[in-house]
C-alpha cells in the first residue's frame, strides 16, 4: 500500500494542487515551451523530449570578462574563471574571509543550538538562508549572481543552501537529476569550503569535463515509470548506473583539497559528491548553495516533482 502510494503520480498532484503559490510561475513557461500543463501536474524529460537543442545556452568568455566579479579577482582566479566553458567548474579561492567564515559556522551553531534548523537526509542542514542574513546576504551577492547568470546564460535564482558539519559521504552524481531543468543546464552549485578539507576529511570530489556527457535522466536506468505511476527503481539504481558509465569511460577523479574561504563554482551536469569522512576526529564544515535559473523550468527528475519556490 506504501508503495503504492509513493509510486502513485496523483498522491504528488494533491500534494502540488495545494502549493499553487510556490508553483503558479511555472504556467507562463509551460505556455512559452508548449506544454499543455497545469501548475499541480507532474513534470520529466519526457516532456521536453520533442523540443531538444534549439535552447542550447551560449558560452560567452567575453561576457565572464566583463563582470564585475571577474575584474574583481586575481589572475589565479581569473584564470579558473575562463576554464569553467571547458572544464565544468573553476575555483576561487580565498572567496571569504576568515572572519566572515567564523561568523558562519558561529551563526549555523547557533541555529542548530535553538533547533531552528535540523539534519535532514541524515547530514545536511538545509535552508539556513531562510534564517540567517548573513548567509542570505553572501549567497544574493549581486556581482555573485550576475556572474552565475552569465555562465548558464540565464538570469540566475538562489534556490536552496545546505550546510554540513561533516562530509556529505554522497555517491557521485549529477545536480540534474534532483534539480532538473528545461532548458537543461540552467543550474549551478556554489559549494564554499568553512574550513579546510582534505581526503581525510570527506573532501568535495568531481570528475573535470564531465558537464559533456549527455544528462543522464530517467530513462537511462529504466526509471520512466507510466503515465499514472513513477519509475519504481531506487536511487541506488542511478549511482550504480553512473559507477558503471564512469569505468566504462575511464574519468579521472580529482578532490578539492580547500582551504577555508576557498569557492567552487560546479556546472548543471558535472558528475560530483563526497570522499569518504574517516577521520572522525575532524569535522568538515562547508556550505552549498544551488541556483536555478528563473527563465527554466525545475524540476525533479525521480519524483517528477516541479521545484517549489
Ligand atoms: O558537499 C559535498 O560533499 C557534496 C555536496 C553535493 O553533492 C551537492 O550539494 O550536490
Amino acid at each position: 500500500m506504501l508503495s503504492f502510494i509513493k509510486e502513485s503520480k496523483i498522491s504528488y498532484m494533491v500534494y502540488n494542487f495545494f502549493q499553487k503559490k510556490k508553483l503558479y510561475h511555472n504556467v507562463p513557461l509551460f505556455e512559452r515551451y508548449g506544454l499543455k500543463k497545469k501548475y499541480f501536474s507532474p513534470v520529466s524529460s519526457e516532456d521536453f523530449k520533442h523540443l531538444k537543442s534549439e535552447f542550447d545556452r551560449k558560452e560567452d568568455i567575453e561576457a565572464v570578462k566583463e563582470t564585475s566579479f571577474y575584474k574583481s579577482q586575481n589572475k589565479e582566479n581569473q584564470e579558473s574563471l575562463l576554464g569553467f566553458f571547458d572544464l565544468g567548474y573553476c575555483i576561487i579561492k580565498n572567496y571569504l574571509d576568515e572572519s566572515t567564515v567564523n561568523q558562519i559556522n558561529s551563526e549555523i551553531q547557533t541555529l542548530l543550538d535553538s533547533g531552528k534548523i535540523q539534519f535532514k537526509y541524515r547530514n545536511k542542514l538545509m535552508f539556513a538562508i531562510h534564517h540567517s542574513n548573513l548567509i542570505k546576504k553572501i549567497g544574493e551577492d549581486k556581482s555573485l549572481i550576475e556572474l552565475l547568470s552569465i555562465l548558464f546564460d540565464g538570469k540566475a535564482k538562489l534556490f536552496q543552501s545546505i550546510n554540513f558539519i561533516n562530509g556529505s559521504e554522497q555517491k557521485t552524481h549529477s545536480d540534474s537529476i534532483h534539480m532538473t531543468t528545461f532548458p537543461l543546464g540552467g543550474l549551478l552549485g556554489v559549494w564554499i569550503a568553512l574550513e579546510n578539507t582534505d581526503a581525510e576529511n570527506g573532501a568535495l570530489h568531481y570528475y573535470p569535463k564531465s558537464h559533456r556527457l549527455p544528462y543522464f535522466m530517467n530513462s537511462d536506468y529504466d526509471n520512466v515509470g507510466t503515465k499514472w505511476k513513477l519509475g519504481n527503481k531506487g536511487y541506488a539504481a542511478y549511482e550504480k548506473m553512473l559507477e558503471d558509465k564512469i569505468k566504462s569511460m575511464n574519468l579521472q577523479k580529482e578532490i578539492f583539497c580547500a582551504e577555508k574561504g576557498d569557492m567552487l563554482i560546479w556546472h548543471a551536469n558535472i558528475l560530483h559528491g563526497g570522499e569518504a569522512h574517516s577521520d572522525k576526529n575532524r569535522t568538515r564544515k562547508s556550505m552549498v548553495f544551488h541556483y536555478f535559473d528563473e527563465n527554466a523550468i525545475c524540476y525533479h527528475e525521480v519524483t517528477q516533482r516541479p521545484a517549489l519556490f
